[in-house]
């Protein structure tokens, strides 16, 4: 049998690399938008957790079914419509770090073969709990390097 390496703590270690990107912002720096339709550090860290609560769901579907639909969300509404900028960053990181510790409880638990059960996307494309696992923590990484443009773009 192939042995898979599942690296949980780079999945930890999302919720401190968010941490120390936002640590001594004032709340001016946390919600400052370099357009009405650019988003602000509260917003990027709002839209991890609304992708950490996408992917929660993803995965259990993943590990539940065969052949799992995984559904897409609608990124840009998410955060406008919930109002994101209006809340605090650091609310908005804690409910992000919640989620990481319960879904490493669950990675923790879990056999072996079970990374390497499919679902299908939104493009009908095959993903693999793995994938989806290792796509979160690029897609986090992805954000680290927006809130840095947003901090050295502050005015
Ligand atoms: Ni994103």
């Amino acid at each position: 049998m192939s042995q898979i390496t599942i690296d949980i703590q780079s999945y930890k270690d999302t919720y401190l690399k968010l941490k120390s990107a936002i640590e001594g912002l004032t709340e001016d720096q946390l919600k400052w938008k370099a357009a009405p339709d650019k988003w602000s550090v509260t917003e990027v860290l709002s839209h991890l957790t609304d992708h950490s609560i996408v992917f929660s769901f993803r995965i259990r579907k993943l590990i539940s079914e065969e052949a799992a639909q995984l559904p897409p969300f609608q990124q840009d509404p998410w955060v406008s419509e919930s109002k994101a900028n209006e809340g605090a960053a650091r609310d908005i990181l804690d409910v992000f770090g919640i989620l990481l510790t319960y879904n490493s409880l669950l990675f923790d638990r879990l056999p072996a073969e079970a990374w390497s059960k499919t679902g299908i996307n939104f493009k009908g494309e095959a993903v693999t709990l793995l994938q989806s696992f290792q796509s979160f923590i690029k897609h986090v990484d992805t954000h680290l390097l927006q809130i840095e443009r947003i901090k050295n773009a502050y005015q």
